[in-house]
């Protein structure tokens, strides 16, 4: 009996979700616990971390999961560790349900950084309009660039203000729209968008908009991983479990 234990917060996690549940394959859904309401799912949610890789181990060996599929984002490097290392100590199969990077298009103003701290030592400098499209865990550490004028988009509205003295909050979840993040930069006269290179659909909608109006990016590269084998649909997840569950793995 295939049991799916999907580490999700990602738009590709809900598709296969949705897939899962429509092939009557038994799964649940896996969210930290980052935002006050995770989106809804057509199977069991959890809620909170594990406990570490030894806690990821003990809760699939109690719950019976067969395959475990890290659909986790780009930048959610210690869950992503912890899978390949709990799944090494279980023999309970991984694979990871990822998105290429985004690449530039030849009209586009990007600026690639390494990591955030170079993103915020890359604003030295006089005042600008900012866009910072990193939602709410990184926003603290550009107080040290507090001469700008910053645009934040959160998906909750935190508990304390900002540690920023010049910006706006916008509150809002995705996935967005190019026409919708079009108008917020154009009324908000933003200059600079600074984002992590979450590649995918959920979150390119401010690039498209930057490309239209011309406005620079600074796109952070994405932290390394640990090689896991890796899928970018939801087909393939579902060859891999139909390979797998074949052989009754
Ligand atoms: C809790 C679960 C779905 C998933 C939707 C995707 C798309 C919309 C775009 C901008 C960029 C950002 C942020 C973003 C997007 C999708 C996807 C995605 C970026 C939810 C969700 C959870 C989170 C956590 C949240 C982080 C934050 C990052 C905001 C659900 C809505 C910036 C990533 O307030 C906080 O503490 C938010 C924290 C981690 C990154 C950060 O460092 O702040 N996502 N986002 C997940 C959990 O608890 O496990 O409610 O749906 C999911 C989605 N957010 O099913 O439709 O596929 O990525 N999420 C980034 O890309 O840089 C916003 O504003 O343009
Ligand atoms: P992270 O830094 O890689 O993980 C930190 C800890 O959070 C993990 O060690 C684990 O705690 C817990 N955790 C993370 N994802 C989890 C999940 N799906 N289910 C259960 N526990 C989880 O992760 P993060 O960057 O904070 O991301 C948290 C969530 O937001 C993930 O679902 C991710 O997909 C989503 N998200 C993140 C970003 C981003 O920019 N980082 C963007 C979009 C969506 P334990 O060690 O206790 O198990």
């Amino acid at each position: 009996m295939t049991r799916v234990l999907i580490l999700g917060g990602t738009t590709e996690a809900s598709a296969l979700a949705a897939t899962l549940a429509s092939n009557g394959i038994a799964a649940t859904l896996s969210y930290a616990g980052r935002v006050s309401a995770p989106r809804s799912q057509p199977v069991p949610i959890r809620i909170g971390g594990f406990g570490g890789a030894a806690g990821l181990v003990r809760y699939m060996v109690e719950s019976g999961t067969t395959h475990l599929v890290d659909a986790t984002h780009p930048f959610a490097a210690t869950i992503s560790a912890n899978a390949v290392a709990a799944a090494e100590a279980s023999g309970i199969p991984l694979i990871a349900l990822t998105r290429k990077p985004w690449q530039p298009a030849p009209e586009d103003r990007w600026h690639p950084v390494p990591d955030l701290a170079a993103a915020v030592a890359d604003l030295a400098g006089p005042p600008r309009r900012v866009m910072l499209a990193l939602g709410r865990m990184h926003v603290e550490a550009f107080a040290a660039q507090p001469q700008h004028h910053y645009l934040l988009r959160f998906v909750d509205v935190p508990d304390r203000p900002p540690g920023l003295p010049d910006h706006h909050l916008v509150v809002d979840r995705g996935p967005f729209t190019p026409e919708g993040d079009r108008d917020l930069l154009r009324n908000h006269r933003i200059d600079l968008v600074v984002c992590k290179n979450a590649g995918g659909a959920g979150a390119s909608a401010k690039l498209t908009a930057a490309r239209e109006l011309g406005i620079a990016v600074t796109m952070i590269d994405r932290p390394p991983l640990p090689p896991r084998r890796e899928v970018e649909s939801v087909e393939a997840v579902l060859d891999w479990l139909g390979h797998s569950a074949h052989r009754g793995v």
